[in-house]
């Protein structure tokens, strides 16, 4: 049973562990139903769509958009964070079903016209479409500001020319939200957010990408893609605020998925210690264990504050949170990956098996140390705050727009 201490944290309140309640007896229920047994695009892309119409059958999927009735339509990071680490306990491709609902349709439902939100997020909310975030190039993931798909006028329509990669959910989305250069200024000033409906003539996928663990995922192309101008989200030139504003919301959330990963493997570590004997004693009597599940359970109890701390900064103080969601994120999945390879050790040979929890779960926490900005780039954005902030006094100082 995994630790639910967290819940009565003052971060949280009593609709939060009843949203916790219900998204676990959900993933009790049904995950292992919907799971299927294949581990190849083809086979998690099949599962992704399945997971994704339970999910909004059983109205989980309005927390993920932001239509949830009791938030009056706003997106509660806190809610995004106890789902996605719910779910990811279960099983990752629950939670990457779970959150692309959320990111793909984030720029629509914090920068969205009523008219937009409308229009776009009630199928998605019902899982009917599947949604998806297309932001990176191939010359242009960590580095945004050197995006070069372009975007130009044309009539009271704009006409898309260019390629997206590293794109979730390509293949199975029905709208995917896409950053293109429509060149205000140069770099970061110039860039723009639309909406592109999968049926759109130019649209197609151009390549599937097969993963460690695998999600679906691909290359996009768009040629002469046409979409009428109200399929622009903001004005012209708000992209990069857009993008990095939803990544601000959503970067919390990552972390989160890892602490669901990291938990999972302490729980099952710690069943597997207490069980398995060794020089004549359970192998949790050895010290050097017990320095391992010490030294485990500190860092989720580390990341699960940084996580929380950051929704709930998002959620009630209403600031700007580049700052403390880099840093949720960077902690938590760098700190994951060493609780899920402690676990690894702590089973052994098992934990190095194919198809053991270990092991997928080894393979699962890879990409969450480089999707949504890598390590790296969280450094960045935190030092660029610290220095933000030491130079103006304010905690939560704006740059710019902000
Ligand atoms: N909210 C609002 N505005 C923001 C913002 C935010 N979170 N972050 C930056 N801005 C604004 C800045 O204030 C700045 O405005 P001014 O020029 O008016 O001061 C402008 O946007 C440019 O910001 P900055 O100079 O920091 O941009 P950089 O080009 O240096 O980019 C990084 C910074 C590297 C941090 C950014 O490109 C990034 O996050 N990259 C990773 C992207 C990513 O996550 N990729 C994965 C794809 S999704 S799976």
């Amino acid at each position: 049973m995994a630790d639910r201490s967290f819940l009565s944290w003052p971060f949280l309140s009593p609709r939060h562990q009843e949203l916790h309640d219900r998204v676990e007896a959900w993933a009790v229920a049904n995950i292992s139903r919907l799971s299927g047994d294949g581990e190849s695009s083809a086979a998690a892309a099949a599962t992704v769509r399945l997971m994704v119409a339970e999910m909004g059958k059983a109205g989980l999927l309005s927390t993920a958009v932001g239509r949830d009735r009791s938030l009056r339509g706003s997106l509660d990071a806190r809610s995004l964070c106890i789902c996605r680490e719910v779910l990811a306990r279960h099983a990752g491709l629950a939670d990457f079903s779970f959150a692309m609902q959320g990111l793909g349709t984030g720029p629509i439902s914090l920068f969205g016209t009523e008219e937009q939100k409308e229009r776009w997020l009630p199928s998605v909310a019902r899982g009917t479409t599947i949604s998806a975030f297309a932001l990176s190039e191939k010359e242009a993931g960590s580095d945004v500001s050197a995006l070069a798909m372009r975007a130009q006028p044309d009539g009271n329509q704009w006409r898309l020319d260019g390629a997206k990669t590293w794109i979730s959910n390509a293949g199975i989305a029905g709208l995917y939200v896409v950053f293109a250069r429509t060149g205000e200024a140069p770099g970061a000033k110039g860039l723009s957010a639309f909406v592109v409906e999968a049926d759109t003539p130019g649209f197609s996928v151009a390549k599937v990408i097969d993963l460690i663990a695998p999600h679906p995922i691909g290359t996009l192309a768009f040629d002469g893609v046409r979409v009428p101008a109200a399929n622009m989200l903001g004005s012209p030139g708000d992209g990069f605020r857009i993008a990095m504003a939803t990544l601000d919301v959503f970067r919390s959330t990552v972390g989160a998925a890892a602490l669901g990963f990291a938990r999972r493997a302490l729980d099952e570590a710690l069943k597997h210690a207490s069980r398995r004997k060794l020089f004549g004693q359970p192998l949790s009597d050895l010290q050097l264990t017990r320095a391992k599940l010490a030294d485990m359970a500190l860092a989720i109890d580390a990341a699960a504050l940084l996580i929380y701390r950051a929704a709930w900064t998002k959620d009630v103080k209403g600031t700007r949170i580049s700052r403390e969601s880099s840093m949720a994120k960077l902690f938590a999945t760098e700190e994951a990956q060493k609780v899920i390879d402690s676990a690894v050790q702590i089973f052994g040979g098992l934990g190095v098996t194919h198809g053991h929890i270990a092991e997928k779960l080894y393979r699962e926490i890879r990409a969450l140390r480089i999707y949504e900005g890598a390590s790296e780039v969280q450094k960045l954005v935190i030092a660029t705050r610290l220095l933000a902030e030491a130079q103006t006094g304010c905690p939560h100082a704006p740059v710019g727009q902000g």
